[in-house]
């Protein structure tokens, strides 16, 4: 077996590992953040779980911590109160962001993870299946239940050789984006294997496991090995090492060998992360704004290289330079070995140990602004500003162009920088706050401040409805199109009715008010359909608004489990061509609705036009059944505390 394979069977709970067959996973430890963790509590407590029963379960606090109105401190009062009562472990503001922190401190190799926010996949770095799903998804994982997805294609990822000087972890991320692209992964984990893989520490790994959902693709695997051992130890948890590897004989779905010593230098160019280029080919370009840090890249290892790169040097007139460490572990770090001073005297802007610049929650850029930035995502908007052009570099060539005030090809620096890590890291986790014992779990009271909207419920789908076709959208929509990030938009993640506003806001600043208007609608895309973050915000709000269907060519697959927990219709073209028919306004009508199958195919009447066409219902018989009822609030709502 490989190694995925293993550890699926080990958690095997429902069904057979056939692949794309629906599977339900054993969930031991679980993440939830200040973003998605509101939902995720308020459905938790909707479905009457009394506790959690995973191994672990955290919640972060490092998305919404800019406090300019009394919502996120709201909403973190009310996310520490259900932590407390249910079982949680709650990481406070200034711990660091989730994924950095639960690789630091929590990751476990051959244990699951599922984790309410797509980069969840970096635990993979020490051999643990670690897996991005909607909040809903994780809250019932929380309370036991399985989490399942369709059993993935394993693709090999054959690492042979070693790394140049300058080449780094994020340049062979993207080296596999410019390969697979942003859908080349979708319904597959990659699995590297190979004499390269020992050419690379764990921290190496995570920035590559991280990006790996970038490729659509449902999580990424390293073995476990003397790295991982060594990784744990410095985290004083060598205990929970356990070496893993896939059989000598493994057999994969697929693979490819990727040749570590030919990466150079790599940028994803505006504006999407497989829009690779070298950097040596995007070198010249005037810079406005770097910005170093993320779940991607804002480790020990990154930042340490930085603070050596730019020491003794100072930034150009016209550079605002912006670096957000990921954890409170490396800042401390960074701190005691003086390597702070050296990034102050540069003239670095220190931001709080978060997203931060990531999602848009401050430095959003100029108009037409360029910004070098470590994080994974470079969608329009993304980063606050609509028109700003956004390039995914590796942390030296961010800070290398830092120094020279436009994109610079790292190898020009000089001698390569090697930092090594210290026997022990800094270990304080008096910010992660432990549960309150069970048997005092009744005496807490869950704080609910006016920024926490009472959960919008919904009825079953009808036999037969009809409405207007409310957008007609391209290839590759991300839920960052549907639901901008940004922190005046990211503080309303507890209030639907609040956020709902801001649904297609991008595309159309008055989709909201017309899709209220129209009753029911749908929503024409191409491929790929709602590929990014796991946001459940992104089918939850359009529900609330009157979204019925969505009708694309593909979907992503959190998305799609997304829209199914909702009861919205995933639904496929059977013939593509079909797509360019269906025009904005154009009115659409489904029946025989209340006999759905996973499986069938459906006729759409297009009551414009008078023409039908067909699409699939691509999904498990529990999906159709979810959609049935109007949803998995709406189908388990109470019953699992009985
Ligand atoms: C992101 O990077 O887009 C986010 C913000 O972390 C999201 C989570 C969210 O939108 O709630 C993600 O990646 O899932
Ligand atoms: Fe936070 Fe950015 Fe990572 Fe999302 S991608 S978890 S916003 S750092």
């Amino acid at each position: 077996m490989n190694l995925v394979q293993k550890i699926i069977k080990n958690h095997l709970k429902v069904g057979e590992m056939v692949t794309g067959r629906e599977i339900g996973l054993t969930i031991d430890q679980t993440l939830v953040h200040d973003a998605t963790g509101q939902m995720a509590m308020l459905q938790f407590e909707a479905l009457g779980f009394p506790r959690v029963k995973t191994k672990r379960s955290l919640i972060y606090t490092d998305h919404n911590i800019l406090q300019i109105g009394y919502e996120n401190a709201d909403d973190h009062a009310f996310l520490a109160s259900t932590a407390k009562k249910f079982g949680i472990h709650y990481s406070k503001i200034g711990s660091g962001i989730c994924h950095q922190v639960n690789l630091e401190r929590f990751s476990v190799p051959g244990q699951t993870l599922l984790g309410a926010d797509s980069h969840t996949t970096t635990g993979g770095a020490v051999g643990q299946l670690a897996i991005g799903a909607g909040g809903l998804d994780v809250a019932v994982a929380m309370g036991g239940w399985p989490f399942y997805l369709p059993m993935p294609a394993v693709m090999k990822i054959d690492l042979t050789g070693r790394l140049k000087p300058w080449s780094r972890a994020k340049d062979v991320a993207l080296e596999i984006l410019r390969r697979l692209t942003v859908s080349g992964g979708r319904g597959k984990i990659l699995e590297f294997c190979g004499e390269g893989v020992g050419t690379l520490s764990v921290t190496e790994r995570a920035t590559i496991t991280n990006m790996s959902i970038e490729t659509g693709a449902i999580t990424a695997v390293f073995p476990s090995d003397e790295h991982t051992r060594a990784f744990l130890k410095r985290q004083g948890r060598e205990d929970d090492f356990t070496p893993l590897a896939a059989d000598p004989d493994a057999v994969y779905d697929e693979s490819i060998t990727i040749d570590l010593s030919a990466i150079e230098p790599l940028a994803a160019a505006p504006h999407s992360p497989d829009n690779v280029q070298t950097v040596a080919e995007a070198a010249g370009r005037k810079v406005d704004q770097i910005a170093i840090g993320s779940c991607t890249n804002s480790s020990y290892e990154d930042l340490m290289t930085v603070a050596a790169i730019l020491k003794g040097r100072k930034i150009p007139a016209h550079v605002s330079l912006v670096i957000a460490p990921g954890s409170r572990q490396v800042f401390q770090e960074l701190a005691n070995r003086g390597a702070l001073a050296d990034l102050i005297a540069a003239g670095a802007r220190i931001m709080e140990v978060a997203c931060g610049f990531c999602n848009g929650v401050g430095q959003a850029p100029k108009n037409d602004g360029v910004s070098l930035r470590t994080s994974n995502r470079n969608f329009p908007g993304r980063s606050g500003t609509a028109n700003a052009n956004l390039y995914l570099v590796s942390p030296e060539t961010a800070a290398v162009s830092a120094i020279s005030g436009v994109i610079t090809d790292p190898r020009t620096f000089g001698q390569a920088i090697t930092i090594t890590p210290p026997k022990q890291f800094i270990i304080d986790d008096s910010l992660i706050v432990p549960p309150a014992p069970e048997a005092e779990a009744d005496s807490v009271e869950i704080v609910r401040g006016p920024n926490i909207a009472p959960l919008p419920r919904f009825t079953a789908l009808e036999n037969a409805f009809e409405g207007e076709v409310m957008l007609t959208l391209g290839d590759n929509v991300t839920t960052d199109d549907i639901l901008p990030a940004g922190a005046h938009i990211l503080a309303l993640r507890a209030n639907i009715p609040a956020i709902s506003k801001y649904i297609f806001s991008n595309i159309d600043p008055d989709y909201h008010l017309r899709q209220r208007e129209a009753g029911y609608g749908f929503v024409i895309g191409g491929r790929n359909y709602g590929q990014g973050s796991s946001r459940e915000h992104a089918a939850l709000a359009p529900r609330y608004l009157g979204l019925k269907a969505v009708i694309a060519e593909s979907f992503a697959r959190i998305h799609k489990a997304n829209l199914c927990n909702f009861g919205i219709l995933p639904l496929e073209f059977v013939n593509p061509e079909d797509r360019g028919r269906i025009e904005k306004c154009h009115r659409l009508a489904l029946e025989n609705l209340s006999g759905l199958k996973a499986g069938q195919t459906l006729t759409v009447k297009n009551l414009t036009t008078g023409a039908g066409f067909e699409v699939k219902l691509e999904m498990s018989e529990r999906q159709a059944e979810l959609l049935k009822a109007g949803g998995l609030l709406a189908q388990a709502a109470g019953t699992a505390g009985k």
